[in-house]
């Protein structure tokens, strides 16, 4: 096992990852931008290192940084969280050459998975059922009419160095395929520098389904069930929940078997996520992510499991703790993102938190690097807080939510807690009856 962590995050990720070290007697490294010197990751590590200015391009992104603050503290393995370097297949490269360990994917997994288009196609592969679509990469229009024409319109267009939502473009009739067309390829070339799209068939209604998996890197693999992520606005997540409302055991047991025997086929090492589209009964894979995910809590909260711990475990050559048949959902679990965020329109709201008091109590898990006084700084992203609630059942755990809300006091900025309060009243999430369009149409109809 490794004597000593360097963690390259910051925020609450940060924590979560610097919580589970403490707990397996491991010492962790703290970096940070000169922004984030008062931050609570910095406080909470066993030592920190200062690696940059405030923009992430110069601080938590900053390889040479990163790399240059493990030799000097003698960390052995760096733990990325989510965003950053997380899905960084050059960096996880690096980090090897200089005979360190990325917690994570090898450079080779995150590799296939960031392209969509070879991501889908090794799915496809390995039996995941996939969106009905172009076979790879679609070269000009003429080809985009025809492959349109065979799977039938509606059709999306989209960046295979995409991927969360960047680089689509819908057609509803032929009439639209090639400004659709043409337009996703330029957008493509100047977004990511590579103009190479695939087509897939429209799913009017669906629900944003996604499987917990979890590798050893030796060929064994398990699921976690499912997460509903369907209440997104600008496809950022903002209430997610485990099981999802509509997912059955049998649907679980099936799909999850699927994705965890994919994955096993290809040695995939740690934490991976799967996405679907879930429609009329249906799963339908979009993209896999090869990181730990910030709604990871829900899954950890109806499983029982660490997926932290098991993520340095496997890093370091040990097996994982849990086996298929250990895993049973239990409960019900949901997240709210908490973002520093002025409501109606999401606008960013850095400044000086006043007050802060975390809820509590049986089935409370507050994450969050904020406290009394912090100034949160305004370069990085908005969230500030997971509100994570358990509960025995779904009703259960919506009313220990809506307490917990109640509970909470974040003064000096505004965040997006007003929003969840207004979502606890709406009969469509009380009884888990919403897709991914629900939330955009909500707010178009409520704060809009
Ligand atoms: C789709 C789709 C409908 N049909 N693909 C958006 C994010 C990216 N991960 C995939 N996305 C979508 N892909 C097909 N074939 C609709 C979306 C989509 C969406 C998906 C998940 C959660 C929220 C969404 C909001 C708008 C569109």
């Amino acid at each position: 096992m490794f004597d000593k962590i360097l963690v390259a995050n910051r925020g609450e990720i940060a924590l979560r990852v610097i919580r589970a070290c403490r707990e397996m007697g491991i010492r962790s490294v703290a970096v940070h931008s000169t922004a984030d010197s008062d931050a609570m990751h910095v406080r909470m590590a066993d030592e920190s290192v200062c690696i940059g200015p405030p923009p992430g391009t110069a601080s938590y992104l900053s390889m040479p940084a990163i790399i240059s603050a493990c030799e000097i503290t003698g960390a052995q393995a760096i733990h990325p969280g989510y965003g950053f370097l997380s899905e960084n297949a050059n960096f996880v490269q690096i980090v090897e050459d200089h005979g360190l360990t990325f917690i994570g994917p090898t450079a080779e997994h995150i590799r296939v998975m960031g392209d969509k288009i070879t991501a889908k196609d090794t799915m496809k592969n390995l039996g995941v059922p996939c969106v009905p679509g172009s076979d790879g990469g679609v070269p000009d229009v003429a080809t985009a009419r025809t492959v349109a024409a065979e799977i039938g319109y509606p059709v999306i267009i989209k960046a295979t160095a995409g991927g969360g939502g960047r680089g689509m473009k819908l057609a509803k009739s032929e009439g639209e395929i090639e400004t659709a067309f043409r337009t996703a390829r330029s957008e493509a070339k100047a977004a990511f520098g590579n103009d190479e799209v695939y087509i897939e068939k429209y799913l009017g209604n669906p629900r944003h389904i996604e499987i917990q998996v979890f590798g050893d890197g030796k060929g064994n693999a398990v699921h976690l069930g499912e997460r509903d992520c369907s209440l997104q606005r600008r496809h950022q997540k903002v209430f997610e929940e485990a099981p999802g409302p509509v997912i059955t055991q049998e649907l679980r047991d099936r799909i999850g078997k699927v994705c965890a025997d994919a994955v096993a086929k290809i040695n995939y090492i740690g934490a991976g996520t799967i996405e679907f589209l879930y429609e009329d009964g249906e799963f339908y894979f979009i993209e896999m992510n090869t990181r730990l995910q910030v709604e990871h809590p829900v899954t950890e909260a109806v499983f029982g499991v660490d997926l932290v711990r098991e993520q340095i475990r496997v890093a370091a050559g040990e097996p994982m703790e849990f086996k298929q048949e250990d895993l049973k959902v239990k409960g019900h679990s949901i997240e709210v993102r908490i973002n520093a965020e002025k409501l109606p329109n999401f606008s960013p709201s850095p400044g000086r938190i006043s007050q802060y008091h975390a809820p509590g109590g049986l089935g409370v898990r507050m994450d969050s690097a904020i406290y009394d006084g912090y100034r949160i700084p305004p370069y990085y992203d908005s969230l500030i807080g997971k509100l994570i609630v358990y509960g025995r059942d779904r009703p259960e755990a919506l009313a220990r939510l809506k307490r917990a809300l109640g509970e909470l006091i974040v003064d000096g900025v505004d965040t997006t807690v007003p929003l969840f309060h207004g979502l606890l009243e709406e009969e469509d999430i009380l009884t888990g009856d919403y897709n991914i369009h629900w939330l955009e149409k909500w707010l178009a109809e409520n704060l809009g």
